[in-house]
């Protein structure tokens, strides 16, 4: 409530699996020169207990996402099926790209991808979300593959696959080792990920990765973004960001003569596609 209450359009949750999950052991999170670097291992209640907290929320207006994983492919279905009971919940996002987590390999291998969307499809009608991993070759081959089994969006991205290492002990920082490349450091990467699925998918784009201030946005709507996420500079900054980001994108919009935000999405490719045709 607070988030939403700070100006946020919506809330989505840290990823819920099928049973309680501590997470890696410490130091789980580590900075780096432009962002982040964390191995927290998918901490979470798991599901009866979420359900549980989720139900004491008295406003169910609150647009809630829920980020759901699964230890199998099945998990996903049953999580998605018991959340799809809840009012609160308005769309249910599949984590199939935590770089240091096994889940990572579902969204590297498009057979996984379709299997794992397919089982959720039939488990529920919520909007379904898939979040990719930019840790692929082809990142809009697994969002097309995605969109024929069903998702209704694209999440891009998820965290870039990274190491820290102490230079006095030559260990790694992250009890983990690897870990996930977050902020401003992956923007440029984000921006080419949504930029390259735009041109494959006809469903929406939620971009992510490194969105600071209201001309990061820009930058994704005009990739092919229809909406954002911010995680990271929430950490590094506060709740305030939500207000300023909105409070620079009416400013730009009005500036503009644009009305609605949506005229923004996918700029980019129309006046490259202009541009080739004349
Ligand atoms: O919990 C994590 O370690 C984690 C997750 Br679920 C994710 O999706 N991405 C990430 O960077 N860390």
């Amino acid at each position: 409530m607070r988030v939403y209450n700070s100006g946020a359009g919506a809330v989505i949750s840290k990823s819920i699996g099928i049973r309680p999950r501590e997470g890696n052991k410490n130091p789980v999170v580590v900075g780096a020169d432009c962002g982040l670097i964390n191995a927290m291992g998918l901490p979470n209640p798991g599901i009866d207990n979420f359900i549980d907290e989720l139900k004491q929320i008295k406003n169910t207006e609150l647009p809630l996402i829920m980020s759901i994983f699964g230890d199998t492919e099945d998990d996903f279905g049953i999580i998605a099926e018991r959340l799809s009971e809840l009012k609160i919940v308005k769309a249910i996002e599949l984590n199939i790209s935590c770089p240091h987590s096994k889940i990572s390999q579902i969204g590297q291998d498009p057979e996984l991808t379709e299997k794992v969307v397919k089982i959720v499809r039939k488990s529920t009608n919520l909007p379904i979300f898939v979040k990719l991993t930019p840790n692929v070759t082809n990142i809009s081959k697994i969002a097309q593959v995605a969109e024929r089994a069903g998702a209704d969006a694209i999440t891009a991205i998820n965290t870039v696959k990274a190491i820290a290492i102490d230079i006095e002990t030559g260990f790694p920082i992250l009890s983990n080792i690897y870990g996930g490349l977050s902020g401003p450091a992956i923007k440029p990467i984000a921006i080419r990920a949504v930029f390259d699925i735009y041109k494959k998918v006809k469903i929406p784009i939620i971009g992510v990765g490194g969105i600071f201030n209201w001309k990061d946005v820009i930058e994704f709507f005009y990739a092919g973004a229809s909406a954002v996420q911010i995680g990271t500079a929430i950490i590094k900054e506060d709740l305030n960001i939500f207000n300023k980001i909105n409070y620079g994108l009416l400013r730009f919009l009005e500036k503009k003569n644009i009305f609605n935000i949506k005229e923004l999405t996918g700029y980019t490719h129309k006046i490259l596609n202009k541009n080739l045709e004349m």
